[in-house]
């Protein structure tokens, strides 16, 4: 069915921990969700959070919640169908954001693993999750592409650098900073590299990135005159809901709706 991984990109994902589909989208759909993204990042509410400039937007969360575009864009079944078949079953979005990484200013994101974050902050018990994302503009090597290490997801033993309380900022911010929570340090990722090349997840606009919650990957600042937006759904298993957690944080980081995502029924574009 179209939109379903064929068997070769699906053993691609599970040795790297990542899959780049090039121009999955086209140029109408990927014109709505830029228009749709700025609409959002545009808004100042507490789901949207600044570079440390305080004056340009980092990140948007929340997105397929707050945004017909992209409550549509997750049921679409070049995004749902792959996650499905990943997750391997039912899927729900733990979490959406669009990552701005604006032209010239838009900042660093450390080296780190994103299920440590769901693990420790929301209640997350499995890593049956799976990161889908739009390149909403073209990355390239000069505009701040997200940085992969290969094979990391299937890494044990990477040890979590944590800020202490005095350096990390109040609550949830430090989970989106440029300056993170929770990092991969440099014994690690000297270790992780030593038989891995970084991979630069660059392609046209319109192309879809999947990654695995435990893959290392991290992205530097913008050196560019182009944005890098990318739109990332975090679709989780309704089998791994998270358990409770004290002081719970804000819907727009750990969505309470769990409910299955039905597919879209699309007019073939
Ligand atoms: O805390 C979180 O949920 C977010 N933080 C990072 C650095 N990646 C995962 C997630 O988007
Ligand atoms: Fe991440």
């Amino acid at each position: 069915m179209r939109g379903e991984l064929a068997e070769a990109q699906l053993s691609q994902y599970s040795a790297n921990g990542f899959l780049l589909i090039t121009e999955a989208l086209d140029a109408g759909e990927v014109e709505e969700i830029k228009a749709a993204a700025e609409g959002l990042c545009a808004i100042d509410s507490p789901a949207r959070t600044m570079e440390p400039d305080g004056v340009t937007v980092r990140a948007v969360h929340g997105c397929h919640a707050t945004s017909d575009v992209f409550a549509e864009l997750v049921r679409d079944p070049r995004l749902l169908l792959p996650a499905r078949q990943i997750v391997g079953g039912d899927v729900y979005i733990h979490q959406s954001k669009v990552n701005a990484k604006r032209a010239l200013v838009g900042d660093v994101w450390q080296w780190h693993q994103d299920f440590v974050f769901w693990q420790r902050e929301d209640g997350m018990r499995e890593p049956a999750v799976v990161n889908v994302a739009v390149l909403v503009d073209e990355a390239t090597v000069v505009n701040g592409p997200l940085l992969l290490i290969p094979g990391s997801h299937r890494k044990d033993g990477i040890d979590t650098v944590a800020l202490t309380s005095e350096e990390s900022e109040k609550g949830w911010s430090s989970h989106l900073a440029a300056d993170l929570e929770y990092t991969v340090g440099s014994p690690d990722l000297r270790r992780l590299t030593a038989n891995a090349d970084i991979f630069p997840a660059v392609g046209p606009a319109g192309s879809l990135l999947l990654f695995d919650s435990r893959i290392v990957h991290g992205s530097g600042v913008n050196m560019s005159p182009l944005d890098r937006r990318m739109a990332i759904f975090t679709y989780n298993s309704i089998s791994n809901i998270p358990v409770p957690v004290e002081s719970a944080r804000p819907e727009f980081l750990s969505a309470r709706n769990v409910e299955p995502l039905k597919l879209l029924e699309k007019l073939d574009r």
